[in-house]
């Protein structure tokens, strides 16, 4: 029996109307200073107030806007968003608010699922000084991962995707892991440059390890846990960006944002994800999202200004699918993807409409905003729109 049917046992099969999602800000790249230069992951919470507020020294900073100010579902404005609608056509999952993510398998929603936790879309300030000191908990919990569908993730800091961790070329990063879960899992950071047997040691459970590296090379860089199987360990959630910022630093921007994108394989509820559907040789994800959380930022939406200069840091981490990530009714003047740069102001007046990202591939976009409105942001993949991986930048 695969894994998949062992754990569809434990499924609670419901089509009652899901909890709304109530959901408070995450600090991603929140930091919490307990000595000069060392830097905790998660960063406490002691209120949502605290929650809500932006991290020092970041740049310019709007909370998640409330659910309410979610865009009616149906009333797409562009061809481009349509309405979710069951990717696989076996079940529709149907939210409170009238939205949906539907999984292709036979998992239905659970009425009972916490509401998820809204991502912080906001990129974290450059880590100050030249050398760093992070810890990154290695952790087990539950995290609802759509609206009805709680996961047994796997995470490096407590979240997925894992801590943004924002560097400058030639900066020394020391990360501090601590294996708090019953399982051996350790850490590739792709923005360094070592030997297997050297870095990516097995991190027992109970043990520490220090996985130092220096930051050769700009550009936004993914980690993960690389224990066999490491498909397995990805697919769980144990993965995150590193930005490694260029010589000289990046102009200053209006805002930045963050958008991981990855994919879920339902292992039923409260499980960890399928090894068996994510190891298909035509792998059919239930849900594929932008920072962790399908349709996050479509019933959440993300504000911005008419006239903004956006700097948008996106990784694909799959495991297994590509990104064609693009945003309704703009075009990127200015993107840097994997060390190749279309430059604004170029001379035969060039520009960018969607940037593939190949699994584990990362790029920096820039675009100006250019009028007030709805600009839905997609993996032009399309098939995966209807499985999450849609939001939306409100500009006011
Ligand atoms: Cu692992």
């Amino acid at each position: 029996m695969s894994l998949r049917l062992e754990t569809e046992m434990h499924v609670v099969r419901s089509r009652a109307l899901a909890l709304s999602a109530i959901a408070l800000a995450l600090i991603l790249g929140g930091c919490t200073s307990a000595e000069a230069g060392r830097w905790t992951f998660p960063p406490p919470v002691a209120s949502p107030s605290a929650a809500a507020a932006p991290a020092a020294a970041a740049p310019a900073q709007a909370a998640v806007a409330a659910p309410s100010t979610a865009p009616a579902t149906n009333s797409p404005s562009s061809p481009d968003m349509p309405a979710m609608s069951p990717a696989g056509g076996a079940t529709t999952a149907t939210t409170a608010t009238g939205s949906s993510a539907a999984p292709s398998a036979t998992e239905a929603p659970d009425p009972n699922a916490p509401a998820y936790t809204v991502a912080d879309p906001n990129a974290p300030a450059l880590l100050s000084g030249a050398v760093h000191d992070v810890d990154f908990p290695i952790i087990e919990k539950d995290m609802t991962v759509a609206t009805g569908y709680v996961v047994h993730v796997w995470t490096f800091g407590g979240t997925v995707p894992g801590p943004t961790l924002r560097v400058h070329l030639g900066d020394t990063v020391r990360v501090h892991l601590k294996n708090e879960t019953a399982m051996s899992h350790s850490i590739d950071f792709h923005a360094s440059q070592t030997a297997m047997d050297d870095q990516m040691v097995e991190i027992a459970p109970g043990a520490t390890w220090t996985y130092t590296f220096r930051a050769d090379y700009a550009g936004v860089w993914m980690y993960h846990c690389g224990t066999a199987p490491t498909l397995w360990h990805i697919a769980n959630g144990m993965y995150g960006m590193v930005i490694v910022e260029p010589r000289g630093g990046l102009p200053t921007v209006d805002r930045e944002l963050v958008f991981v994108q990855s994919e879920w394989y339902l292992g039923g509820q409260g499980q960890p994800t399928s090894y068996a559907m994510a190891n298909a040789a035509a792998p059919a994800p239930d849900f594929v999202v932008f920072n962790g959380v399908a349709t996050q930022y479509k019933e959440n939406p993300i504000s911005v200004a008419a006239g903004d200069r956006i700097r948008i840091f996106v990784l694909n981490v799959g495991p297994n699918e590509w990104s064609s990530f693009h945003i309704v009714g703009t075009i990127f003047d200015t993107v840097t993807k994997e060390g190749i740069q279309l430059v604004k102001g170029n001379a035969g007046g060039w520009g960018s409409q969607a940037v593939d990202l190949a699994p584990a591939q990362g790029a920096i976009i820039e675009l100006t905003i250019p009028e007030k409105g709805m600009y839905a942001f997609v993996t032009h993949a399309f098939n995966f729109v209807g499985r999450g991986a849609v939001g939306v930048l409100m500009a006011k």
